[in-house]
């Protein structure tokens, strides 16, 4: 999803963080620096957040959406999403689960390639620093990684595998060589997904994109598109994702039929409509600009301006919906229903691949068919007017199409009727007479991941030129990515391990003849679009993944990242673990039983780039507050799946809450260990239990910091604590903050860590107050407060109310006609 873009002020890259003032200043003792020290050090030596992945026995596969390591390390946007997520998991555990969240490096791309680019240092090099740098900020946010399970998909031992999912796909149809027109950068020198493809612009770099035509490997997304949004319904995803999805996958129903070419009986074009009701304002038909029919239909006449056009056309910029253009091909169609001849033009709006790459021309009631016949100067025929009008516009210019449906106007025996049963009779029309059927059609495209770039898996495919494309035998895979100094993009449609002799030549695994090895590198979306399956089997070198792994720990339990991929890394990984269901591969159709956006962070308004100048380096913060304040900062800055903009403004009420939560905790002297909690206390503990609770379980996690400092106030308030209340505040706390928890543990006595404590539950009968404050009203006017315990007797109440003093005073010598007492709310005295 792209995010709002505005220009924001350039000046350092990153912003450093404020100093402390006075107030915020830590309280002796705190030092986080050195807790965070000792506890990371031995919650590795105790291995408490290693799974034993085979004999787990209640699995819970609590996953992040793994890091691109780029150069500019972890922005805070990732590392919100990962302590988000991190939470979740913490408390899961408490909960009882035995959660695996892994981590790994999505190393692979152009991105980490450009960068190379810039600094003129080789991508391998340039990653393994990077990834080092990423490794060790990740560990600092505190979250309970399984490190064991680490994985790099720039490995071989990675990549082998991504190889083999492109042979499985390629020997079941679903990976296919195509000569398409393909989005093309400029800057990057490479083609791109649909996408990635921005308003006409790259993604990753802003230049307008180009149209080329290539031969391109795609992965056939399409046949999932009925399936991919069938399953929706039964996703538990974030909304807005889905509705994302849907709008991507953009499913039109409608009707397609054939007309007959005029005078070349037997030749027919297809056209695909959403509204067929129009059919009798049909003016011309325009076809795309490399529709296969044209070479056969241009007359002698126009076949020059045609081929001038089909040559400009390339140096179009493709999405650029202002540019109307377009060129008479000489030849007509016989319209279906009156046998009028209708010009056939070639149209850039024209899409190749949507519908039949040709469409029937309705200016009347179409903007862009209006556009192009203006343009052109070809004519407009009014056939739908507005139900209910009763002068219909027949002549003269139009100024704007009519699109809404109608009533029927000029339309043969269809007039009169209105657009919706017209368009059902005439479906029913042409699929008796078999000239057209109802149809579906997808605005999906197929997935194009060719790229012309070194910095990714080669595509493992030969080329022999007696067998045409064979897939690299799975007994040689990986196939290496070669070692090279001239791994720059060429700019010239191919990669540049095309002038790797060594790497291109090769033999035919099925002739042995000299053949030629495949030189564009996979999408590294291809690579995210597995990295979940391979975790649970990191080490396996014999397979891409355990199968007996796969069902003790797959679908995902929750998978929480940003919505931004929406469309390219949750589409690509819902369509892969169909394709490799299908193929026997997995039990399951949906990679993920739980997905959560987490919200956006901006600053100032403005997505966090590097080159906006508005980095956000969260290293400073951590350095300076340590990770347990940074973490309840960040969450408790607004609701977790709610976008907002990043300030650190209010960062003193986290360092705040958790110095006083430190002091409380080691004035020893407060606490009884065994002082009972009852009445009042113990309930505002339990209710305190519920609110956390409930806030977890709908990741609220900022309400639930709220709360946890409001009970801290009330503790703060008291004479005397007991133990029990001090442990539960701190399990409660500990999945926000891990490290300050731990060692406050420790301090209590507790033996085993707090993350492997058990979660505290709730009694749901001690969650009503243990008294009642009731307002006495007399006549339905309030005059003052009556507190009672909880268990008085009605009867009890009422006289209570009665005899207040405040009561007496008001009612004076007047009569006492009734006491309504509404339970648990008020008294009120009703007097004549
Ligand atoms: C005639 C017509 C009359 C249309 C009218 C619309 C309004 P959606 O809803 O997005 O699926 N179309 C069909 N194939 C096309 C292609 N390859 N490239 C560009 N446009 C194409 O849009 C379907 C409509 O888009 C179709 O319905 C067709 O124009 C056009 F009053 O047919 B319609």
């Amino acid at each position: 999803m792209p995010a709002p873009r505005k220009p924001t002020p350039k000046h350092s890259a990153f912003r450093r963080v404020k100093p402390l003032t006075s107030e915020q200043a830590r309280v002796p003792g705190y030092d986080f620096a050195a807790i965070e020290a000792k506890w990371r050090a031995r919650w590795e030596e105790q291995r408490l957040y290693q799974v034993d992945l085979k004999a787990a026995p209640r699995p819970y596969y609590n996953l992040m959406m793994f890091p691109y390591p780029s150069a500019e390390g972890l922005h805070v946007g990732n590392m919100y999403s990962f302590i988000g997520s991190d939470i979740h998991g913490r408390w899961m555990s408490m909960r009882g689960y035995d959660v695996f969240e892994p981590i790994g490096f999505d190393a692979f791309g152009i991105h980490s390639e450009n960068f190379a680019i810039k600094r003129g240092v080789h991508p391998r090099i340039l990653t393994a620093h990077n990834v080092e740098h990423f490794r060790e900020q990740l560990k600092r946010t505190g979250n309970r990684f399984d490190w064991s399970h680490e994985v790099q998909t720039t490995d071989p031992r990675y990549y082998r595998w991504t190889q083999w999912i492109f042979v499985q796909l390629f020997k079941h149809g679903l990976a296919e060589r195509k000569h398409a027109p393909v989005n093309w950068c400029p800057k990057d020198k490479t083609v791109l997904a649909d996408e990635q493809v921005i308003n006409g612009l790259c993604e990753r770099c802003d230049t307008p994109v180009e149209r080329r035509w290539l031969e391109q490997w795609f992965l056939k997304i399409t046949n999932y598109a009925q399936r991919l949004l069938d399953d929706m319904d039964e996703l538990d995803w974030s909304e807005r994702v889905k509705a994302v999805q849907r709008n991507w996958i953009g499913r039109s129903e409608g009707l397609e039929f054939s007309m007959e070419i005029a005078d070349r009986p037997g030749t027919n074009v297809a056209v695909f409509t959403t509204r067929p009701d129009t059919i009798f304002g049909m003016t011309f038909v325009a076809l795309a600009p490399q529709h296969p029919l044209i070479e056969a239909i241009t007359t002698e006449d126009q076949r020059a301006a045609v081929a001038a056009y089909q040559r400009s056309i390339n140096r179009l910029r493709a999405g650029d919906e202002q540019a109307v253009t377009g060129v008479f091909t000489g030849a007509h169609a016989l319209h279906p229903l009156t046998g009028e001849r209708v010009p056939i033009w070639i149209a850039d709006f024209v899409l190749e691949d949507y519908g039949s790459g040709a469409v029937m021309g309705v200016p009347a009631h179409d903007r862009r068919d209006l556009a192009f016949a203006q343009a052109m100067d070809l004519p407009v025929k009014v056939v739908v007017i507005p139900s209910g009008a009763r002068i219909a516009l027949v002549t003269g210019t139009l100024s704007e199409a009519f699109v809404e449906p109608g009533t029927l106007i000029a339309s043969g025996s269809y007039t009169g009727m209105s657009s919706a049963e017209a368009a059902s009779r005439l479906i029913a029309h042409f699929a008796e007479n078999g000239k057209g059927k109802r149809v579906a059609r997808y605005r999906l495209r197929d997935w194009l991941i060719s790229r012309q770039r070194y910095w990714g898996p080669p595509i493992p495919i030969i080329y022999c030129p007696e067998h045409g494309p064979v897939p690299v035998p799975e007994d040689q895979l990986p196939v290496i990515l070669p070692e090279t100094e001239n791994w720059m993009p060429t700019g010239t449609g191919v990669s540049p391990l095309a002038a790797i002799e060594s790497f291109v030549n090769t033999t035919c695994p099925i002739c042995g003849r000299a053949a030629r090895r495949e030189t564009d590198v996979s999408d590294n979306f291809l690579d995210s679009a597995w990295y979940f399956l391979r975790y649970l089997s990191s080490d396996d070198e014999t397979r891409a993944w355990d199968p007996e792994m796969l069902h003790r720990w797959l679908p995902v339990d929750m998978y929480i990242g940003g919505a931004e991929h929406s469309v390219l890394h949750l589409m690509y990984v819902r369509f892969l673990t169909l394709a490799l269901h299908d193929m026997g591969y997995l039990e399951f159709t949906s990679p993920f039983k739980r997905f959560r956006a987490n919200g956006m962070i901006t600053k100032d308004g403005a997505k966090i780039s590097k080159s906006r100048g508005n980095m956000i380096n969260p290293d400073d913060y951590l350095a300076r507050y340590g990770a347990d304040i940074f973490r309840t900062y960040l969450v408790f800055m607004g609701p977790f799946e709610a976008d907002r903009d990043f300030s650190d403004r209010n960062l003193s009420g986290a360092v705040r809450f958790l110095n006083r939560v430190w002091s409380l905790f080691t004035h020893q002297t407060k606490v009884r260990r065994d002082r009972e909690i009852q009445g009042e206390e113990r309930s505002a503990l339990h209710r305190l239990i519920k609110h956390v609770t409930d806030d977890l379980t709908e990741l609220k996690y900022n309400t639930a910091v709220a709360a946890l400092m409001a009970h801290l106030k009330i503790l703060e308030a008291r004479q005397e604590i007991a133990h029990e209340e001090l442990r539960v505040f701190l399990q409660l706390l500990a999945p926000f903050a891990p490290y300050i928890t731990e060692e406050l543990w420790e301090q209590l006595g507790r033996t085993g860590s707090i993350h492997a404590s058990t979660w505290p539950e709730y009694d749901p009968d001690a969650l009503q107050p243990a008294t009642l404050l009731l307002p006495v009203q007399i006549n339905g006017r309030t005059r003052g407060r009556l507190l009672v315990p909880r268990d008085t007797p009605v009867e009890e109440i009422k006289r209570l109310a009665l005899a207040a003093p405040q009561a007496q005073k008001c009612i004076g010598g007047q009569t006492t006609q009734n006491v309504i007492y509404v339970p648990g709310r008020l008294v009120n005295i009703v007097t004549k």
